[in-house]
């Protein structure tokens, strides 16, 4: 399994719309699998493709024991609305409250090719509609007021000097290198 850079705001894959995938293949299963594990390297709780530089409609999700690899995902059922603040692995330590559906139920191909239903309430939901939107070339900032996107793209200014590259490396600890895509080791690192 690899760690796989993810893409940050201003990176041209995030706006992009999938493509559906026709056939879970070994290479797509590998890919599901490094998608969740850079997902726990980072700490998050989902990850789409678009997010890892990849034009596949896959996401992976894991919130509780639910932990899904979804090809194609689609939401059949949505109740309920419930307002959250979301970050995203892809713009770091911005925030910002959303409107969504409180219950989602998403019918998807699973790992195995066959479908499959997931459904979720509150942060999985969130979750489920925040990765369906990274399949759409959609991001949370896209859902914020003129005011709250404001504030956002004001922190995301001070922020992405880190990322000159428009990737963010992981270390496997799951701690962050602050210099952007640029590789540190911290034990051979002359301090001043
Ligand atoms: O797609 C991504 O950028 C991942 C993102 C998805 C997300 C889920 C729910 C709300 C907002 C965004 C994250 O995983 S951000 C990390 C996060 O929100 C979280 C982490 C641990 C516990 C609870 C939430
Ligand atoms: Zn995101």
């Amino acid at each position: 399994m690899a760690l796989l850079p993810i893409t940050v705001l201003g990176s041209p894959t995030l706006r992009q719309v999938t493509t559906p995938v026709t056939e879970v293949t070994d290479e797509l299963r590998t890919l599901a699998a490094d998608m969740f594990e850079t997902m726990r390297a980072a700490d998050g709780v989902g990850l789409a493709a678009p997010q890892v530089g990849r034009t596949e409609r896959l996401c992976v999700v894991e919130v509780g024991d639910v932990a899904v690899a979804l090809f194609n995902p689609e939401i059949i059922v949505r109740e309920g609305k419930i307002r959250w603040e979301e970050g995203c692995l892809s713009i770091p330590e911005v925030f910002g409250w959303v409107e969504r559906s409180e219950y989602v139920k998403v019918r998807a191909m699973g790992i195995d090719g066959n479908t499959i239903e997931v459904e979720g309430h509150q942060l999985l939901a969130v979750c489920i509609q925040h990765e369906l939107d990274h399949l759409d070339g959609k991001l949370f900032l896209d859902h914020l007021s003129f005011l709250n996107r404001r504030k956002a793209m004001a922190t995301w200014d001070e922020e992405k000097n880190q990322y000159p590259d428009l990737l963010r490396v992981l270390k496997p600890d799951g701690k962050r290198k602050t210099e952007g895509s640029h590789a540190v080791d911290s034990e051979h690192h002359d301090t001043m």
